[in-house]
């Protein structure tokens, strides 16, 4: 139909054609990073689900700063969509249109523990305190200064939320302003870092697209987060990268974050060596570590069982441990049962399931694990999920049920605690170590948190 006019396409077809959802983003552990199966993050979960609805490919690109996303947005040929924890604000609006919220969040003053907490704006004054250029935060800052012209504060693009927070909890500046979900996600790593008050009223974080947008994109997003609202998808990835304080309890995430700090240090050696040798993950057998004896090796429980991966007399034998009270050769055994026992689970036990079942089989014996995998089968679940076989696993422990089995009782609810706890740590120390550190001896025996190194306060040229 030559002579025909041709109607411009729309942003979201546009992107339908090209195949490609291009995203901008931050690299930080609330928003995009790289764990130990890739590119992983609250934010770049949540865009994959999105890019994969619409059946494009999904391009991540990071951002220096805010403000840079901001920029990068408005180019003609820049990105689709930002998604990198974002508030509307009125300055934003003019750059940029903004989506139905997903995570509500608060604005909070952190302090050190020890330190006296501030409780209102004006204890600001005087104090040393940092925030991120170009955020929201430092938005706030200036609104407050106009009432509190004693207030100071420094805006740096050269550090990242983390960096903040580890700031504070070292001492090395006072206060930091920044919201609830990072302060959530990271109590777990800094013990010393506390929230003294909320600022401001609750806010929503949403996925800006360019102001001149067509609506086409930015009404196909809506329609996504209403969805994966209403279907649950959304909660569960809420819990699972900002319910660590939830499920530890304020005091609980304090204490790990200590543990993470004193502990984990003097046995990290011993985990990677037996993870290299067992060719499992380091972080793995922590986690185990943590969970069956927060990392102490000379604990007993009231079965006997002994030591930091808790061997029982008989395991320990089999795995040639002399002496279960010796750190190393505790994990070591941990580890080489683990692998045993994971290699005689049933073949049809996929990734990462399987894991999950070896974990179980760990703590309480590959019997009652299968006369639990049995009574699923039975019940028409799938014995080779572990989704459906922990809900079997307690039933050990009631007799119309166990009666029936071949290994009788046994506490099957404590594998399932078991497992939770286990894969809770595990997240929690995947995000702690960067992955290009996995295996190096030669590492600094630190902890390494998602964009701390990658984001050292810039050093001065050398001249
Ligand atoms: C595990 C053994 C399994 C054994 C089961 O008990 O110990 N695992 C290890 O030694 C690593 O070998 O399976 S069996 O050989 O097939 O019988 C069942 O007996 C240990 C568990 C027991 C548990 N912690 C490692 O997870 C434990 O200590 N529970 C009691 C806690 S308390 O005393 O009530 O607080």
């Amino acid at each position: 139909m030559l002579g025909a006019c041709v109607e411009k396409p729309s942003t979201l077809e546009r992107v339908k054609e090209d195949g490609v959802l291009r995203v901008i983003t931050r690299n930080s552990p609330a928003t995009y990073f790289e764990d130990r199966n890739g590119e992983t993050g609250f934010e770049y979960e949540l865009v994959k689900r999105f890019a994969d609805d619409l059946g494009v490919e999904l391009k991540i690109e990071t951002a220096d700063n805010l403000d840079d996303i901001f920029i990068q947005l408005g180019k003609p040929d820049g990105p689709a969509l930002a998604a990198a924890g974002l508030v509307s604000s009125e300055k934003r609006l003019q750059q940029a249109k903004f989506s139905h919220p997903y995570l509500e969040v608060t604005p909070q003053i952190i302090y050190r523990n020890g330190q006296s907490r501030p409780t209102n704006a004006a204890d600001l004054v005087g104090k040393r305190i940092m925030v991120l250029k170009g955020s929201s935060h430092a938005e706030q800052l200036a609104e407050l200064k106009k009432q509190y012209p004693g207030i100071e504060y420094e805006e740096s693009d050269a550090v990242e939320v983390v960096d903040l927070l580890r700031m504070v909890d070292e001492g090395q500046i006072d206060l930091t302003l920044v919201d609830s979900n990072e302060v959530a996600m990271n109590q777990v790593y800094f013990p010393n870092v506390r929230v003294a008050f909320d600022l401001g009223d609750a806010r929503s974080q949403r996925w800006a697209v360019m102001a001149g947008e067509d609506n086409s994109l930015l009404n196909e997003i809506n329609a996504y987060l209403d969805k994966v609202e209403k279907n649950g998808t959304l909660q569960r990835l809420k819990d699972r990268y900002y319910g660590h304080v939830d499920v530890l309890g304020y005091v609980g995430a304090y204490t790990f974050a200590q543990h993470l700090q004193q502990r984990l240090p003097k046995y990290e050696k011993f985990f990677k060596d037996a993870a290299k040798k067992e060719q499992v993950d380091w972080r793995l057998l922590a986690a185990m570590g943590y969970q069956e004896s927060l990392w102490q090796p000379t604990v007993t429980s009231k079965t006997g069982v002994r030591g930091l991966m808790m061997l029982t007399q008989n395991t320990a034998q089999a795995m040639g441990v002399s002496n279960r009270l010796d750190a190393q050769q505790s994990i070591m055994g941990g580890a080489k049962y683990l692998a045993l026992i994971k290699s005689e689970l049933d073949d049809d036990i996929e990734e990462p399931d399987r894991t999950w079942f070896a974990l179980a089989a760990y703590n309480v014996g590959g019997g009652h694990l299968d006369d639990a995998r049995k009574l699923a089968k039975k019940e028409g679940l799938n014995p080779n999920k572990w989704l459906d076989v922990k809900k079997m696993l307690p039933r050990l422990a009631q007799k119309q049920w166990y009666s029936k089995t071949r290994y009788g009782y046994a506490r099957g609810g404590e594998p399932v605690h078991f497992v939770a706890n286990i894969r809770r740590y595990y997240d929690i120390l995947t995000w702690a170590t960067q992955p290009q550190l996995e295996g190096d001896q030669a590492a600094d025996g630190k902890l390494h948190i998602p964009g701390i190194n990658k984001t050292k306060p810039k050093e001065e040229p050398q001249l």
